[in-house]
């Protein structure tokens, strides 16, 4: 396995875990961490053997933002042309489905890292905020658009443009969070939900995240036309066969992954 300096990642069974590892500086995100994290998730994605992607940072912080240090003079051609966040492309475009397991600090950056994930585990500590207006800019990585589209626009206007965080009781009650564990409980949840995800169908998988997309980024009527030629395509995998067969048979499905 690749060695990085940001990040620890591993293989639990069908599961990949990435593990954010910048702990004196509250797992901010820098170029680096974006180039690994990237080159991780990028490289789990091909692997037809994970079944689901982890991301997990420590028990204060999931991620506290970009890293403020890093980006504080850069200049707008730093940003664009040799933009240093590149990496995060491959996590938002994976077809890999993937879990945030969030503890601590989700800021700026990291709640948008968050939210470039499939579901969001949240431990009863987490903290959910986009401060950039604190510093003079506002969310870079997807913060207006998907924390709009998750909690509505009034909440997400009064968050951006606030800068204040929410806890976790709040962030679910917004739609934001998944689920809520108890921090002891995050990494063991994240496994169990991530296994569980990783022992369906990988192409059905696959499918169900496009349409969840779908849903994002076209009208009704295209998403439900979307999902329909979808869901009839499936019918030409042995997975449907098998998971159909299972259920008339009374035993558990065995997916090939085709
Ligand atoms: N960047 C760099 N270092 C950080 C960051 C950060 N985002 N957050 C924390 N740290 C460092 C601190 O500087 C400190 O290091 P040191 O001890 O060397 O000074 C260490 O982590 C511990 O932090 P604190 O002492 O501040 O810990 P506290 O418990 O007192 O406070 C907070 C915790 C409230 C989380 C506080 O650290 C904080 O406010 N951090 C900044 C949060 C923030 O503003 N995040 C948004 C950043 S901007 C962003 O994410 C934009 C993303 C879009 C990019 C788009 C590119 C195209």
């Amino acid at each position: 396995m690749t060695e990085y300096s940001t990040i620890l990642v591993e293989t639990r069974g069908r599961v990949g875990w990435i593990t954010l590892n910048r702990p004196d500086a509250l797992n901010a995100l820098n170029s680096t961490l974006a180039t690994e994290l990237g080159d991780a998730v990028a490289a789990f994605d091909a692997d037809e053997e994970i079944g689901c992607i982890v991301l997990i940072g420590s028990e204060r912080a999931f991620a506290a933002g970009a890293d403020i240090k890093e980006m504080a003079d850069k200049s707008v051609r730093d940003m664009t042309v040799a933009n240093p966040f590149a990496g995060f492309a491959a996590v938002a475009r994976a077809r890999t489905p993937l879990v945030a397991a969030v503890s601590g600090y989700a800021l700026g950056g990291g709640c948008e890292l968050a939210m470039m994930c499939d579901v969001i585990l949240a431990a009863d500590n987490a903290k959910f905020g986009q401060p950039e207006i604190n510093l003079g800019v506002i969310p870079g990585l997807g913060g207006t658009q998907r924390l709009t589209r998750a909690v509505g626009t009034y909440k997400a206007a009064e968050l951006i443009l606030t800068g204040r965080m929410m806890d976790a009781d709040e962030a679910e009650r917004a739609g934001l969070v998944s689920r809520i564990v108890p921090v002891s409980d995050l990494a063991d949840e994240a496994l169990k939900t991530a296994e569980t995800i990783a022992s369906k169908s990988l192409p059905v998988a696959y499918a169900a995240k496009d349409a969840l997309q779908a849903a994002l980024e076209s009208g009704l009527a295209e998403g439900l036309r979307f999902e329909s030629r979808t869901f009839a395509s499936l019918f030409a995998l042995d997975d449907q066969k098998e998971g159909m067969a299972a259920f008339r048979e009374k035993r558990s499905p065995h997916f090939m992954g085709r």
